[in-house]
């Protein structure tokens, strides 16, 4: 292939449509004018029994179409009267629950959905959801890790002790290592939920014609198939029967590839009993209550290492907050235990983790997806071992990195699929490197005393991570060549503002020669690609983009054919620029892109321009075969794309801050990262991948956090309440170096970016705080009242 897109900071292609307010999201997907608003009674109960629902009032108001609660559900189909789906079972997940899509007889969270009403307008529907009576039996509520633990009331009748998993793996014996190891420490670590806050919240539209007995559905969603494939069998139809469009979405960060959500269930639903268009939106408040948190873990380490900072055994004991339900199985823990290790190599490593139920908003992977809570160990462990041994912690972390010469690595871990956690690639020491040199690290000290001497008190930190991505099963790509020349992606996962129309035009623009403009990628749309995973993992780049790439590929080979037999010359003589075959080194003998496709079409219309009517014609040989033997007609290529295994990109963060000495007020004054995703194919797209996490990563790691009381009422479900950092607190520059090692694993040598911005936060910021204050943070995030409260205690 030719490189000579990939690796450039080529423009977004979206952008102009999202900056000048073009965007077309499912509440502009043009509908009927006559379409029907839903909205959702939700409990106001973190757990309760329910006695009755009275829903006879509402039934009478003006405008309102229908009502439905648990007991209407099997009367449209015996599936969805029964629960959602548990997406990524795991043998360790013995008490899997999740919930119904409008709560049975029990609720377990304040938020879970208990009634359905279908109206004339929003208004009218949120009028009568404020009608419907309901007796509750009250029960007591299960909130946080340590009330789960003590289970003393349980959130299912039928799960023990709030666990609804165990799991633990060895790799050698590190309780034996740990007690020989000549010194030891043990850290007691706590990280709170929060939660994505994308610009657009949830929402879908369903449409049912009957004449083709067809369902079109349009959702926000991170993977359109995976909502399909819910859609189609808790309705009771064929795949086939089933379209779902996701048009533009304004940020999923993980918490739209949930798949389903009940609302994306009852609107399809709902639309078919009522032969009508309906449609729902969430709000913010529904969503703070109603979709999913992620974070929430206490964590037990205990170390053993030599007198260089090298690790003998590491012992880690996890519980999982999961919230009500566990829908999403145990990726989230799962991904903690195996990647806490980072770059290191523990000679000895056991981990062990529960997953809890609690009466809260069910958790879901969240950006990072459980690696911010592992970073946050490791590295915390790391700063300890330094700070007992007196260390410089870059050199405690280096004494343990795994070599460039040991890849591919195997961790002996066992990750979700049942297969071993191996790492492919990296270069960890020169990673390092350079960060020390982006930051100034070994010039901080003086730095720090020259401030010292102003009355000011600066911190450094630091906090390395590794990330698998691009993970399995597959992706696929169809690239078509219109007669006009231009080029039509398509590719089955969704976009939520990762810039995937531009790299993905990019890719193809390098394979195909044709101009990166003429190229138009579609995505999230199973009538175009009805094939496909969804995106999340950081996925996107290896595994469309490998699929693209092959199936560009493809596309390449069969222009060259019929180029070849058009301009009767060998393929091996032609190459193509800028959307034009010709035979090398001699330009005048070519043929354009949209001709070939003319030519591998059997029928084909031209326009005559003296009658004004398309006319039927042919080309060439009446009694050859239009396009070569062993070929079909079109000017096309499909392929799909399936890894051996995740390829492991990795990174290193460094934040320097000053912390005011009276008011505790925590300010950024530089903050580096060296970040290596192996072969980049667009590096403004993934630096601006980075700034949005590390954006996110500030706010998990200094002002967000889900506020519930004791009886499991969330405090600050709003924007005036939960803090979410403004541009304001987001320093204006971030420092970014990247180092290209590439995957072995795919045709591109990519690995991917798109969570890592977010994973070090909380350990980064807590190191860095530390040390500014010479105290111990043991809980993140950490806000100016909390940090005063620590100087308090420690004074
Ligand atoms: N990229 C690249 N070169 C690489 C790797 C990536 O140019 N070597 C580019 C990709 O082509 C893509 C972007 O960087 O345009 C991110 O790529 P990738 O790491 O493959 O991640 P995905 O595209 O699969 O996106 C998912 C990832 C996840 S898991 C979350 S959560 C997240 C994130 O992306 N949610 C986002 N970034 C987000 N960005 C926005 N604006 N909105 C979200 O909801």
């Amino acid at each position: 292939m030719t490189t000579k897109l990939m690796g450039q900071k080529v423009q977004r292609v979206e952008d102009q449509r999202f900056l000048r307010g073009l965007g077309r999201y499912v509440d502009d997907v043009a509908v009927e004018q006559d379409v029907l608003h839903a909205a959702v009674l939700r409990s106001p109960h973190a757990h309760a029994r329910i006695i009755d629902i009275d829903v006879e009032a509402v039934l009478d108001i003006e405008g309102v179409h229908a009502v439905f609660t648990w007991d209407d559900l099997a009367s449209c189909t015996p599936m969805m009267a029964e629960p959602l789906p548990l997406l990524i079972p795991h043998p360790a997940l013995t008490h899997g629950r999740t919930q119904y899509a409008l709560a049975k007889d029990e609720v377990n969270y304040v938020g879970e959905a208990i009634a359905f009403v279908v109206a004339e307008d929003r208004y009218i529907a949120e009028d009568a959801v404020g009608r419907i009576r309901v007796d509750y039996e009250l029960l007591p509520p299960v909130v946080g890790v340590d009330a789960a633990r003590a289970a003393k009331t349980l959130v299912h009748d039928d799960v023990p002790g709030n666990i609804g998993a165990r799991l633990e793996q060895n790799v050698g014996d590190a309780p034996a290592a740990i007690e020989k190891a000549p010194h030891r420490l043990e850290l007691d670590l706590t990280i709170e939920r929060s939660a994505c806050m994308p610009m657009e919240g949830r929402g879908t539209v369903a449409r049912w014609d009957p004449d083709l007995n067809r369902l079109q559905v349009w959702t926000s969603t991170q993977s359109s198939t995976g909502v399909r494939a819910a859609v189609a069998v808790k309705m009771g139809l064929d795949l086939g029967q089933v379209d779902v469009i996701t048009p533009d979405v304004g940020g999923g960060f993980g918490v739209k590839i949930n798949h389903p959500w009940p609302e994306e269930l009852l609107v399809p639903m709902a639309a078919k009993a009522l032969g009508r268009t309906v449609k729902f939106t969430e709000d913010r408040r529904e969503h703070f209550i109603s979709s999913a948190h992620e974070r929430g873990q206490v964590q037990h380490i205990e170390v053993g290492f030599d007198d260089d900072g090298r690790l003998l055994g590491l012992d880690v004991e996890f519980w999982h907050d999961h919230g009500a339900y566990i829908p999403y199985g145990l990726i989230v823990p799962i991904i903690t235990s195996t990647q806490l290790l980072g770059p290191y190599k523990p000679q000895n490593y056991r981990v062990v983790f529960e997953s809890l139920y609690t009466n809260t908003v069910m958790v879901t992977p969240y950006r990072g997806a459980g690696r911010p809570q592992g970073c946050y160990a490791m590295e915390r462990t790391m700063d300890a071992i330094a700070a007992y041994l007196g260390k410089d912690r870059a050199d405690v972390r280096a004494v343990n990195f795994i070599q460039p010469d040991e890849f591919p690595y195997d961790q002996g871990l066992i990750f979700q699929d049942g297969r071993e956690l191996e790492y492919d690639s990296g270069d960890y020491p020169a990673s390092l490197e350079k960060l020390k040199a982006l930051v100034g690290w070994d010039e901080f000290p003086a730095f720090k005393a020259e401030m010292a001497a102003q009355g000011r008190q600066v911190g450094i930190g630091l906090a390395c991570y590794v990330e698998g991505t691009g993970v399995g099963p597959y992706e696929g790509a169809h690239v078509h060549i219109e007669t006009s020349g231009k080029v039509k992606v398509a590719t089955g996962l969704t976009t939520q503002g990762q810039g995937h129309a531009t790299v993905f035009a990019q890719l193809v623009a390098d394979e195909l020669g044709v101009k990166f403009e003429d190229v138009e990628v579609v995505t999230g749309d199973t009538r175009r690609m009805p094939y496909a995973v969804g995106t999340f993992a950081s996925r996107a780049a290896v595994m469309s983009g490998s699929a693209i790439h092959l199936a560009a590929k493809r596309a390449k080979e069969k222009v060259l054919k019929i180029a070849a037999e058009a301009l009767e010359a060998s393929e091996d003589d032609l190459e193509i620029v800028d959307g034009v075959v010709s035979v090398k080194g001699s330009p005048g003998t070519s043929i354009d892109l949209g001709t070939v496709s003319v030519l591998s079409n059997p029928l084909r219309y031209a326009f005559d321009e003296a009658s004004k009517a398309a006319t039927q014609f042919s080309v060439g040989d009446p009694g050859k075969p239009p396009v070569p033997e062993d070929e079909e007609p079109g000017l096309e290529g499909r392929d799909f794309y399936s890894p051996e295994r995740a390829t492991f990109a990795s990174g290193m963060h460094a934040v320097i801050v000053e912390t005011d000495p009276e008011t505790a007020e925590i300010t950024i004054l530089k903050y580096a990262v060296v970040h290596d995703c192996g072969h980049l194919i667009n590096p403004m797209i993934v630096e601006g991948q980075i700034h949005g996490g590390v954006a996110q990563g500030i706010g998990g790691a200094l002002y967000e956090r889900m506020a519930y009381d004791e009886s499991g009422q969330l405090l600050n479900a709003s924007f005036m309440d939960f803090l979410m950092p403004y541009v304001t607190e987001v320093p204006d520059g971030i420092d970014i170096d990247h180092l290209e090692t590439p995957s072995p694993l795919n045709p591109l040598g990519i690995k991917g970016a798109g969570e890592a911005g977010v994973i070090p936060s909380a350990a980064v910021f807590a190191a860095a705080i530390e040390d500014a204050e010479s105290i111990t943070i043991t809980a993140m995030p950490i806000s100016p009242s909390e940090l005063y409260a620590l100087r308090l205690e420690n004074s």
